[in-house]
């Protein structure tokens, strides 16, 4: 049995495809979406990074964990939680902007906050927070008026709330902990209403596997396809038995991965709203972050992290914007594209160069691609470029000094075998 790991390590044991899958007609539409949108949002969004005045270095979303805050205290921060500016039709419409084909939001982390109307428990934000409301009902009509796939992140092994689950060892006693009673009857109820009472499902997103046994995945796995067949698992499910491969986070393999993947990421460096992290990639990065996944056969899912308000932070909106306007563009030499040669995307008999770096002379050198090229053009608007041949390879000709798109320009090249 084939595994896909990845020598650079990007992609790890327990998170590869299960090889079955690679076949599988379900996932065609993840392998033509190439993009997606991660939103993590909960309780640890009021704190922001700080507690009792001290900034708690890490991601945010681990505040609880890092500053080892008692579950008694931790749970007060629901009474405060109130996103009056939260709007569902905002947050998809920037999806959709930004030509992400799917959304993935945190219906549960690691902390154990249900950010949806469970009826497993009431720590949730319908039964404890002045909000009251399941803002997942409200996303999940919008991403429908957008044509954009709503898909759940739900923390499986890690709760630092419940008494049974994984990961808090400073309010209870591991030696004590009934984590198989916690899958049956408190993960696998969540998981069923989750798939049940919003519509179709894209995938479910998994997280942190460790502690989770073979049996244990086989049966998530199975769990959820027998309610929506259609809905898809992710790697970090473990054990090898995800429907796609996930890699370690802001990883990217090095070479293209014979399977299905996605690289899940930040554009500064934490997946929770921190206030005073500023660190926002650029727009080019990101764009060249999601060419570079997509020429290794890959899918790029870009996290943003909404305040406790309900506000998404400007920088990440702009830069979402500066994406999909970049797709609107040159979306054909990604969506539904498949792995070319160098750093390259293909459809069909198209090859789709993506230039970074711009060269003075407006002539980009390239090795000769295998077959005939019968014409090349500037994917943005068409212009026909020359090709000259030589015995260093192919130089297309395109007479513009400066760069035709500063974030990646895209050279069609129509070669025939
Ligand atoms: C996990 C979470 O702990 C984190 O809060 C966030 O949700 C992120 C998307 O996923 O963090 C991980 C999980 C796995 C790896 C790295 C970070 N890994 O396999 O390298």
């Amino acid at each position: 049995m084939t595994t896909t790991t990845t020598d650079d390590g990007a992609i790890r044991t327990g998170s590869e495809q299960w090889p079955d899958a690679r076949q599988d007609a379900r996932l065609d539409w993840f392998r033509d979406a190439r993009f997606g949108m991660f939103i993590h949002w909960g309780l640890y969004a009021l704190p922001a990074g700080e507690w009792q005045g001290q900034a708690i270095p890490g991601i945010g979303e681990w505040i609880m964990l890092r500053a080892r805050i008692p579950v008694a205290e931790y749970e007060r921060l629901a009474e405060r939680f109130n996103p009056v500016k939260f709007d569902a039709e905002a947050w998809a419409s920037l999806a959709a902007q930004a030509g992400a084909k799917y959304l993935v939001i945190t219906a549960k982390h690691h902390d154990g906050f249900c950010m949806y109307g469970t009826r497993a428990g009431d720590y949730n934000i319908v039964d404890r927070t002045p909000f009251g409301r399941d803002p997942m009902h409200e996303l999940a009509a919008a991403c429908q008026r957008h044509g954009v796939r709503l898909c759940f992140y739900y923390s499986q092994t890690q709760d630092w709330h419940h008494p049974d689950g994984d990961g808090n060892d400073w309010d209870y006693d591991e030696s004590k902990k009934d984590f198989d009673g916690y899958v049956e009857n408190y993960v696998k109820p969540q998981v069923r209403e989750l798939l049940t009472n919003y519509g179709p499902i894209g995938l479910i997103w998994f997280d942190t596997p460790k502690r989770m046994t073979p049996e244990q995945s086989r049966g998530l796995v199975d769990f959820v396809h027998a309610i929506q067949p259609d809905c898809l698992v992710n790697g970090r499910i473990g054990n090898g038995l995800g429907d796609y491969a996930e890699t370690g986070d802001n990883r990217i393999p090095t070479t293209e991965v014979q399977a299905d993947w996605e690289t899940p990421a930040t554009i500064n460096d934490t997946w929770g709203f921190k206030r005073l992290d500023n660190n926002w990639k650029s727009p080019a990065d990101l764009v060249h972050k999601l060419v570079d996944i997509a020429s290794k056969g890959g899918n790029y899912l870009l996290n943003i992290g909404p305040t406790a308000e309900g506000v998404i932070p400007q920088p990440s909106v702009e830069r979402m914007q500066a994406i999909g306007a970049w797709l609107k563009t040159n979306g054909e030499a990604v969506y539904g594209t498949r792995p070319g040669p160098l750093r390259t995307t293909r459809r069909g008999s198209t090859v789709f160069l993506h230039v970074f770096d711009w060269p003075a002379d407006g002539i980009v050198r390239m090795p000769a691609l295998p077959g005939a090229l019968s014409s090349a053009r500037l994917l943005a608007n068409g212009t026909p470029l020359e090709v000259q041949r030589d015995s260093e390879g192919w130089q297309v000709r395109t007479g513009a000094a400066g760069a035709p798109d500063p974030l990646d320009t895209v050279l069609a090249l129509e070669l025939s075998t």
